[in-house]
């Protein structure tokens, strides 16, 4: 091993790895200016997701939780920036390899881009071949400075032929004055080149940016307003649904703050204008919508808590959305459907984006009475790029695997043997969201003043309701009616709190809720996979002598 790598030249590496930083930092820049031209890093991150076994994705979106975005384009720019420096090493044997393994690497990155939707094309292939010209120049320039190579054969076009490896060890061999001032541009060109770069790529993913602005206040969406001619809106939530506990999450939340789940490492971004909604398969009147016509449809307001089947217990996957959408059995109705047409034909309703993800769940619920929607709207805002503008479904008591469709394009029904994203991933193809409930005011692993301690949190069985929630301080040995504040909607979690009076000591505190049905959830522990986890949330407090 330790031999092999003599082999490689240090500073050759370093060449090659400043030359794809300068590609890479090109790439990033156009695709800041240009959303057209996608993120290389991000579409080859994207591929990688793709191709991996949906059980290992899986593990790691548990493992990494938030990080897996980052912790997997970190691990693709190690691995891309080694292979520069192979590659450079390369060329001081052979350009013409060095040179197809560029052309490798353009191709393996066009291909990545291309499997995105929404590119141009032109400009994408234009500018990932000029940005690793960019970067070979780069690296030539690098490697001549380095003293590794000779002026005649570093040009960017790579002119081949001639034996550089001999004369590369010429080079070293004499001329250490040479050598001197070769090392000072060396680290100035190499320096130089990194920073700008690194500051090109930062620059292109802050203009690129994505967070939960909206399609609007992003740059190119200037478009005519296109504004829902008749929602019925509902009145603010009444104080009675609040409780004024420190800790306690906002009965509706906030856009910048809803969780965020999804297979694509960046948000499609498309235009109302250019968007449509096809519905398909066993209806009896396939038709497509265009935004203008979805959203003069009769709309409505509805307030749903949408949570992740992955969400651990006391986990933080979950949120509540006042939702702005037409209802599903409308626009399923347009296609000539209805609930008594429903068979094994159209069993399943899927719903696919536009990245070509896939929901699928129970068509009957889009009839069942259910406020399921083709939502435009969150919090009387229009739906953020991240949470799938321009339109997403919502479906209250589905997890959103089964049901939430971002980015939405197409609807079709079909029989249930079609199996879905996540499902083909392994997870339970009937996703009801389980009763399940957080303490959000005490925290565990600290200790608190003893005292009152209001211990409080959300509860949630989406569409069935919350009828009850208790709190346990002594591990479950004994429970205490916690009080409710109102029910949102059944749709929605449902904030509880039980004023504590603490008294020093370790204490063990439990919590667990009741639906409007009278089930109470299970203590049976259970990992979040295959069908969402249950047990109780518990927490460790230590309360001090005071
Ligand atoms: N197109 C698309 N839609 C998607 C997903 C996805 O990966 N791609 N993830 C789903 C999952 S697993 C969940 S929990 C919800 C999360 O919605 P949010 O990110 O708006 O909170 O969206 C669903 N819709
Ligand atoms: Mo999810």
């Amino acid at each position: 091993m330790e031999s092999r790598l003599k082999f490689l030249k240090f500073r050759a590496f370093v060449s090659g790895a400043v030359g794809i930083i300068v590609a890479f930092g090109i790439t990033e820049l156009v695709h800041g200016l240009y959303q057209l031209v996608p993120s290389v890093l991000v579409s080859l991150a994207q591929r990688v997701v793709e191709l991996t076994p949906g059980q290992l994705v899986t593990q790691g979106i548990e493992m990494l939780g938030k990080a897996d975005i980052p912790v997997l384009i970190t691990v693709m720019l190690i691995f891309t920036v080694a292979i520069a420096g192979l590659l450079a090493n390369l060329a001081l044997r052979s350009w013409v390899a060095a040179l197809a393994g560029v052309a490798v690497l353009a191709a393996v990155a066009v291909a990545a881009a291309f499997s995105k939707p929404f590119i141009a094309p032109v400009a994408t292939v234009a500018t990932i071949v000029g940005a690793l010209a960019a970067g070979v120049v780069v690296t030539a320039l690098l490697l001549r400075a380095a003293g590794l190579m000779s002026p005649a054969v570093s040009g960017a076009s790579g002119s081949p032929g001639g034996s550089p490896s001999t004369e590369v060890r010429s080079r070293e061999a004499h001329s250490s004055g040479g050598m001197a001032v070769g090392r000072r541009s060396f680290l100035v060109l190499g320096g130089g080149a990194t920073v700008a770069g690194a500051l090109a790529a930062g620059f292109g993913r802050m203009l690129a940016g994505g967070g939960t602005e909206t399609a609007a206040q992003s740059s190119e969406s200037g478009g005519e307003s296109v504004a829902p001619s008749q929602v019925k809106t509902l009145p603010p939530p009444p104080p009675g649904a609040s409780l004024e506990v420190e800790g306690m999450p906002p009965l509706i939340t906030p856009a910048k703050d809803f969780y965020l789940i999804d297979s694509a490492l960046s948000s499609p971004r498309i235009e109302r204008e250019n968007w449509s909604l096809e519905v398909k398969g066993a209806v009896d009147n396939p038709f497509e919508i265009t935004y203008k016509d979805l959203v003069s449809m009769p709309a409505r307001e509805a307030d749903i808590t949408l949570s992740c089947v992955s969400n651990k217990v006391g986990g933080g996957l979950i949120s509540n959305g006042r939702w702005t959408g037409v209802l599903l059995s409308d626009v399923l109705k347009e296609a000539g459907m209805s609930p008594d047409k429903i068979n094994r034909k159209s069993e399943q309703l899927v719903g696919r984006s536009v990245d070509g993800w896939t929901s699928g769940f129970k068509t009957a619920r889009a009839f069942d009475g259910r406020e399921a929607l083709v939502v435009f709207g969150l919090n009387g805002e229009e739906l953020p790029v991240k949470h799938g503008y321009p339109v997403r479904l919502v479906v209250p008591g589905l997890y959103g695997y089964i049901s939430a469709t971002k980015w939405l394009t197409e609807i079709e029904l079909t029989d249930w043997d079609f199996d879905a994203y996540w499902i083909q991933r392994g997870w339970s193809k009937q996703g009801p969201i389980k009763t399940q409930s957080r303490i959000d005011t005490v925290f565990g692993d600290r200790s608190i003043p003893p005292g009152r301690t209001p211990v409080g949190g959300v509860a949630w069985a989406p569409h069935r309701g919350i009828k009850r929630v208790e709190v346990s301080t002594d591990d479950g040995e004994s429970w205490n009616e916690a009080r409710l504040a109102e029910q949102l909607d059944v749709d929605t979690w449902r904030q509880y709190v039980y004023e504590w009076d603490a008294e020093p000591g370790e204490h063990t505190l439990k919590v667990r809720a009741t639906d409007g049905e009278g089930e109470t959830q299970t203590d049976e522990r259970s990992a979040a996979h295959p069908s969402g986890a249950t047990g109780y949330h518990t927490v460790k407090v230590t309360v001090n002598e005071g």
